[in-house]
C-alpha cells in the first residue's frame, strides 16, 4: 500500500520575507535549505562523489562493516521513518536488516519521493510505505496513519550538523517524544578531525563545493528577484575550529549592490553572505547532547580511521 501527504508546505510569501531578512542583516545570512534547489541537489550527489569529500563514503562503509550489529541492537519490525529521505537509496539498503512493517521516507516536497517510492515499493511490496512531503526542521507533524508504537527515526549523513547546536537539541527533543515507549534514532555524525581533511572536503579542488554554494545566487534571482551576478562571488569554506564548524560564506569580489523588487543593499569587496554550517561533533559532545534531549540507551560504531559515527539513540 502507497500513499502520500503533504504538511506544512512553505509559501511563497514566506520564504521572500524570510530570505530578505537574512538579505538585509548587518551579517547576510541564508538558511542551508536554499542550496537545494534542482541543480543544487544534483551539485550536492556530485559532491558525494569527489574524493575529498569522505562523510558518504566513510558512513556507507561502516553502514556494511556492522549493519548485522545495528540491526540487531535495533531489532526488527518498526516503523522506519527517513528523516531527508531524498531517493531513499539509503534507507532501502537496510530493508533486509531491519525488517520494517512500515516505511514513512520525509521530504520536503512529497512529488521529489514520488518516483524513488513508487520503483521501492515494487521491490518491497510488503512494506507499507507513506511518502510525507514536510519541512520537518521546524516540527514534526506525523499523520494518525503513522501510528506504530515501535518507531525508528533514520536520518544519516551528519546533515544534523547543518543545524546549530541549540536547533539540533530542540530536533532531537521532538523526535524523542514522537517516539513513545520502544522508539529510537538512528544517525549519522560527522566527527571532529585534521582542518586540512575538513577544509578539502568542503573547498574540493574540482570546484564542485563551490559550484554548489555558487549556485545559491541563481536560486535567490529565481525565488526573491534579486539580480546576483554570479561571476562576481567567490566560495569559501573553511574550519572554524573555536566554533566546531565548517562555515560557508559566498564573499563578494568587488564592491556590488544587489537589487530586487522594493529593495537594494550594497556589499563591500569581501564582504560576506553566510550560506552554511556544518558542525562537527565528538562522540562525548553528540553523546551529551542526546543525553540532554532524553535518549538513554545509546550504542556507536565508527570506521577504522574514527571520521564518522553512526549511533542509535534508544528512549
Ligand atoms: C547535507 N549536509 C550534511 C552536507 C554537509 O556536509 O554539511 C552539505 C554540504 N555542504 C557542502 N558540502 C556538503
Amino acid at each position: 500500500m502507497l500513499q502520500f501527504i503533504q504538511c506544512n508546505e512553505q509559501n511563497d510569501q514566506s520564504v521572500r520575507d524570510e530570505l530578505l531578512a537574512g538579505l538585509s542583516a548587518a551579517q547576510a545570512f541564508t538558511s542551508p535549505k536554499y542550496l537545494y534547489d534542482a541543480l543544487g541537489s544534483k551539485l550536492f550527489e556530485a559532491i558525494c562523489e569527489l574524493p575529498e569529500y569522505y562523510p558518504t563514503r566513510t558512513e556507507a562503509l561502516i553502514f556494511k562493516t556492522h549493519g548485522r550489529a545495528i540491526a540487531q541492537a535495533i531489532g526488527s519490525g518498526s516503523t522506519l521513518i527517513d528523516l531527508g529521505a531524498g531517493n531513499c537509496a539509503k534507507a532501502a539498503r537496510l530493508f533486509p536488516g531491519l525488517q520494517p512493517v512500515q516505511y514513512v521516507p520525509v521530504d520536503i516536497s512529497v512529488s521529489f519521493l514520488r518516483e524513488s517510492l513508487q520503483r521501492l515499493q515494487q521491490q518491497f511490496p510488503s512494506i507499507v510505505m507513506t511518502g510525507i512531503g514536510m519541512d520537518f526542521s521546524s516540527e514534526l507533524l506525523l499523520p494518525d496513519s503513522v501510528r506504530d508504537k515501535k518507531r525508528l527515526f533514520f536520518y544519516p549523513g551528519s546533515s544534523i550538523g547543518n543545524f546549530t547546536p541549540e536547533e539540533s537539541l530542540a530536533f532531537l527533543q521532538r523526535i524523542r517524544a514522537a517516539c513513545d515507549e520502544d522508539g529510537g534514532l538512528l544517525i549519522g555524525v560527522d566527527l571532529v578531525k585534521d582542518k586540512a581533511i575538513l577544509d578539502a572536503a568542503y573547498d574540493d579542488a574540482l570546484g564542485v563545493t563551490a559550484a554548489f554554494n555558487l549556485n545559491l545566487l541563481r536560486h535567490l534571482n529565481h525565488l526573491v528577484g534579486t539580480d546576483f551576478d554570479v561571476q562576481g562571488w567567490r566560495h569559501r569554506g573553511f574550519f572554524n575550529d573555536k566554533a566546531s564548524r565548517i562555515e560557508m560564506h559566498l564573499e563578494a569580489a568587488s564592491g556590488q549592490i544587489v537589487r530586487w523588487p522594493q529593495g537594494e543593499r550594497r556589499f563591500e569587496r569581501g564582504e560576506r553572505i553566510h550560506t552554511e554550517n556544518s558542525y562537527k561533533y565528538t562522540q562525548r559532545s553528540f553523546t551529551d547532547l542526546l543525553e540532554q534531549a532524553g535518549f538513554r540507551k545509546l550504542s556507536f560504531w565508527t570506521d577504522p580511521q574514527q571520521w564518522f559515527m553512526v549511533c542509535h539513540a534508544h528512549v
